[in-house]
């Protein structure tokens, strides 16, 4: 188990309202991410790209809702198969897709938590909370729903039923700038630790990450942590559908990477939103490629800590 991870392609971009994320899982094989956990050591099995039968139209009481019978047929073959990564591995990726993959792979996750005794903690790193109910959402892009889902809020009959959620005080969220407004009041009314970006402005990124990680430590906790492509800023990473401006820049980025991956308590992680349709020669996937491989170890000079193998 030690230094091992398997790699799961989740080919969906019905979530999204741009066309491009279906083509992320092999952007990120074609920069080369396999090949770059094997040079840090690890052992890696990539067990290619879910797939989902063509669905029915499935109408919702909010017009907005479209392609919910994609998603919830995305969600329902995902738990397994995040479940199944989890327990054959030490840290598997889910290479995305659009977010919506997250109310699938967070909720298998949660299954493998539980079963260890764990309580599941989720790092939330993107511009937006994808905090929307299936009745709260005005664009009816379900990328924006996944968290609301698997913290377990109602309106989501339509999803297939939780067995394991997340609790709403193990959530942290770090470089949120664009909040709807009933995704505004669902934040307020659940306490959620939300870092928005004037937060990093503030103190950087180590004080939040740093009293969260705690949190995790002290409970046992096992992490998950969901990097949506537009949580960096559109400058370096022009190859996502919702660029917001303001984002987290190159080296915010890698200390966080750095840092979780120092801590040890990773245990599963999504590369979500990447479009490579809108990428300039690559770049955005090979920036992926070497935040994931700071998560997975790789460091400028040598640490005083250790955290894998
Ligand atoms: N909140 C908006 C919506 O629900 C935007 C969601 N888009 C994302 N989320 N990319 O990460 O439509
Ligand atoms: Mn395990
Ligand atoms: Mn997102
Ligand atoms: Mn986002």
């Amino acid at each position: 188990m030690m230094k091992s991870t398997v790699l799961l392609g989740v080919p969906v971009e019905t979530g999204a309202s741009q066309r491009g994320c279906l083509m992320g899982p092999a952007s990120l094989r074609t920069a080369g991410l396999p090949e770059t956990l094997q040079a840090l050591g690890w052992s890696v099995e990539d067990r290619g790209d879910i797939e989902i039968a063509p669905q029915e139209n499935m109408p919702h009481a909010n017009p907005a809702v479209h392609n919910l019978a994609e998603t919830r047929a995305w969600i329902a073959a995902l738990e397994p198969a995040a479940y199944e990564a989890a327990r054959d591995s030490r840290l598997p990726i889910f290479m995305g897709g659009d977010h919506s993959m997250s109310a699938g792979t967070v909720p298998g996750i949660a299954r493998h938590a539980a079963e260890e005794g764990r309580p599941l903690f989720v790092l939330w790193l993107d511009a937006h909370p994808d905090l929307h109910t299936l009745d709260t959402t005005e664009s009816g892009n379900l990328h924006g729903t996944p968290v609301a889902y698997f913290t377990g809020q109602e309106g989501f009959e339509a999803y297939p039923a939780l067995t394991d959620s997340v609790a709403p005080e193990h959530m942290c969220f770090i470089g949120i700038r664009s909040v709807d407004s009933a995704e505004h009041k669902r934040i307020q009314r659940l306490e959620m630790d939300v870092q928005d970006m004037r937060a990093i402005d503030e103190t950087g990124v180590l004080v939040p990450l740093r009293a969260f990680l705690d949190r995790v430590r002290g409970a046992n906790g096992r992490l998950h942590v969901s990097f949506d492509v537009d949580f960096l800023d559109p400058g370096i990473a022009p190859a996502v559908g919702t660029t917001v401006p303001g984002g987290a820049t190159f080296r915010e980025a890698h200390l966080i990477m750095e840092t979780l991956g120092d801590s040890g308590l990773v245990g599963s992680l999504d590369l979500v939103e990447l479009n490579p349709f809108l990428d300039e020669r690559g770049r955005t996937a090979k920036l992926l490629c070497d935040l994931t491989a700071s998560l997975f170890g790789r460091r400028v000079l040598d640490r005083m800590t250790r955290s894998f193998g």
